[in-house]
């Protein structure tokens, strides 16, 4: 049984009667929606936010994160539920401070809590004695204990006893009309019992969805780190077996659909032109840069790493081959790109393939255009571009339509009646006929 200090009674009060503040730092595609979320659970919510364009849309009540819902951010902050600042000495007032801040790799391709650092560091100087710090960003198995909580320790804070600390891994899966916030379950990791008790309370507060304890919060990073690793291999798997099949002239999708009959021991990943995001190409070299701190090799990973990697170039060779229609060129080929989002239904494109994807071709001196109807505007090898809207001149002229993101809200029906030729990377849900049709 763990001794159940004052200030433990009384945060789990402020929990139960909705009359903690909350703090939270990042107003990203995590930190919005969730901020949100406990806002709509009447709670008083702070978003600490850096980024001054953020916190210009959210001043002129402009939702910039697709997946949130208008009315609510509005709602929420109409009832002043929901204040966005830069001001980190406001920390002060939070009870509960969640930190939601990107965790990306440097240049080496090792682990940048650069972000992370910060928002403990203005939480260990700002925050009061008595408060709940979660961290959601996914890491690496270690960084709640032994880099988060040193910086609070050092800082007086009475951890277990006036402060408390756990991870909880975000689970955000942009798009998704099913599965968003409240729905999807949780897991969260303490530093002690107090802590994991204290942040499963809250989240059961705010949340619909199941939360789970587990026994320590290197537990909720490995597995957050599990979740995502697993994505990035099995993709990597069939973006292998895809080059076989293709030489096998098989149909890899037929394949595909045909291993999903399988009702156990199953689970299906299709092939594509890259793996993109700010998770699944990301995650696994924490898990990499962790081992190597120990001395052990991940070879599958780092190997799957290297398979995701080569799509991009496979994608670009074989669109060569399909130019190549024997026509001498007296100019160089027109390449109409559809999707530079990093998956469809999203108008997000950190860590795209079509960003390789455009590098390959512009060695090749190859004009292109890009399509995507959910981003207007995209910087790619340090200029700016601006994507096309997707017309029957632009599809007749093209010497080749790419698909690589199959948004739901493209012309399929008109690109196949004015298309001389499409690769298809997505294996699109449309039968083309029409036009010369090629599928990965
Ligand atoms: N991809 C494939 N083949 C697949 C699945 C994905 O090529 O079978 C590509 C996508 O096109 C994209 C990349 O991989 O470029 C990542 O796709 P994703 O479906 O994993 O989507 P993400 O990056 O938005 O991943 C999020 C993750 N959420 C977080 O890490 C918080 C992940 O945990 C979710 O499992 C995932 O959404 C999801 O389930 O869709």
């Amino acid at each position: 049984m763990h001794s159940l200090t004052e200030a433990y009674e009384l945060l789990l009060k402020k929990i139960k009667w909705n009359t903690a503040t909350i703090g939270v730092i990042g107003l990203g595609y995590v930190g919005l929606p969730l901020a949100m979320q406990i806002a709509n659970n009447k709670f008083k919510v702070i978003g600490f936010e850096k980024d001054l364009n953020k916190l210009k849309a959210i001043e002129n009540k402009v939702c910039y994160i697709q997946d949130v819902n208008a009315e609510q951010f509005l709602t929420s902050i109409h009832n002043k539920y929901f204040v966005a600042t830069d001001d980190f000495h406001l920390l002060q007032v939070a009870d509960i401070i969640i930190i939601c801040v990107p965790t990306p790799t440097d240049k080496s391709g090792n682990p940048d809590l650069i972000y992370v650092l910060q928002a403990i560091t203005a939480i260990a100087e700002h925050a009061s004695e008595n408060c709940l710090v979660i961290l959601e960003s996914t890491t690496y198995p270690g960084t709640t204990q032994e880099v988060l909580l040193p910086i609070l320790d050092k800082a007086n804070f009475k951890i277990g006893v006036s402060c408390f600390i756990a991870f909880s891994p975000e689970r955000i899966d942009p798009g998704n009309p099913q599965y968003k916030t409240f729905n999807t379950p949780r897991i969260v990791g303490g530093v002690t019992q107090n802590c994991t008790e204290l942040a499963k309370s809250f989240y059961k507060q705010v949340l619909e969805s199941e939360v789970y304890s587990v026994s320590s919060p290197a537990v909720a990073e490995m597995e957050k780190l599990l979740e995502n690793t697993f994505r990035n291999v099995n993709i990597a798997l069939v973006n292998e077996l895809t080059m076989l099949c293709h030489k096998l002239n098989i149909n890899v999708w037929e394949v595909i659909d045909a291993a999903a009959t399988k009702p156990y021991g199953y689970m299906a990943f299709y092939p594509g032109p890259g793996v993109g995001g700010h998770c699944i190409p990301i995650d696994p070299k924490y898990l990499v840069w962790k081992a190597k701190q120990v001395s052990i090799d991940m070879p599958l990973i780092q190997c799957a790493d290297e398979i995701n990697n080569r799509m991009p170039k496979y994608i670009v060779d074989r669109l060569n081959h399909y130019l190549e229609d024997g026509q001498q060129r007296i100019k160089p080929p027109h390449i109409t790109v559809i999707g530079l989002a990093y998956k469809k239904n999203i108008d997000d494109y950190r860590e795209s393939p079509t960003l390789s994807i455009l590098t390959d071709i512009n060695k090749l001196h190859y004009h292109w255009s890009v399509v995507d109807p959910n981003i207007c505007t995209f910087s790619f090898s340090h200029q700016t571009y601006n994507t096309v809207p997707l017309t029957e001149l632009l599809i007749s002229s093209s010497d080749c339509v790419l698909i690589l993101t199959n948004h739901d809200n493209i012309d399929y029906q008109m690109i196949d009646k004015h298309a001389k030729c499409i690769f298809d990377t997505r294996n699109t849900d449309y039968p083309f006929t029409n036009a010369r049709y090629y599928r990965l």
